[in-house]
């Protein structure tokens, strides 16, 4: 009987400590919500995403273009979180004429060329595809106007599965962002 007694007792006791324990639980929570949505509103200026169908498109960017430039590259990381593969066929940009899907790759002389993907772009089930400088690229050409650092310019994309989305484009510096080559190169092997 007396242990009847004492064990509600005891859970009070200990709701309470749990309670105070909570409490200062919620307040780091606050605190670490504040800087998570600091982080986010960071995050989603540097890295922003976009989302169509299973794919998930990070960071699209491209380099400020020096003046009278031809051509400029696009560059962005394709996640497909299918479990299918899906291709991506086609892309636009307001500042070309025309744009095409570009691989680089050193040939068998070990010269650095690039070729158009003309049957697209696979991004394999569950995995992720990186277009980087030195690598897969989108390639604008025929420039209507130039990039300029700080802006953004808009373009599409076109996955076989997935469909066509809208994308921003952020304009970096022309020796900004991380691991760059010198894709500029582009315009003296004619783009
Ligand atoms: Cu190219």
């Amino acid at each position: 009987m007396q242990t009847q007694i004492h064990a509600p007792a005891r859970a009070v006791a200990g709701s309470r400590a749990l309670y105070r324990f909570r409490s200062v639980e919620e307040r780091l929570g606050i605190i670490c919500f504040s800087l998570f949505l600091l982080f986010a509103m960071t995050h989603v200026l540097w890295a922003h995403e976009f989302k169509v169908g299973d794919i998930e498109i990070i960071h699209p960017w491209s380099r400020a273009t020096p003046e009278g430039a031809k051509v400029a590259a696009g560059y962005l990381v394709l996640k497909n979180n299918g479990s299918s593969p899906d291709r991506l066929i086609a892309a636009t940009g307001e500042i070309a004429g025309k744009t095409e899907i570009h691989e680089m790759a050193v040939d068998a002389n070990g010269v650095m060329t690039m070729r158009p993907l003309t049957a697209g772009l696979e991004v394999p089930a569950g995995g992720e595809v990186e277009l980087k400088p030195g690598s897969f690229h989108i390639m604008f050409m025929d420039l209507k106007k130039g990039a300029k650092q700080g802006e953004t310019f808009a373009g599409t994309l076109t996955f076989e599965k997935a469909g066509t989305v809208n994308v921003d484009y952020s304009v970096e510096g022309m020796n900004g962002g991380s691991d760059h080559d010198n894709h500029d190169s582009h315009g003296s092997n004619g783009g």
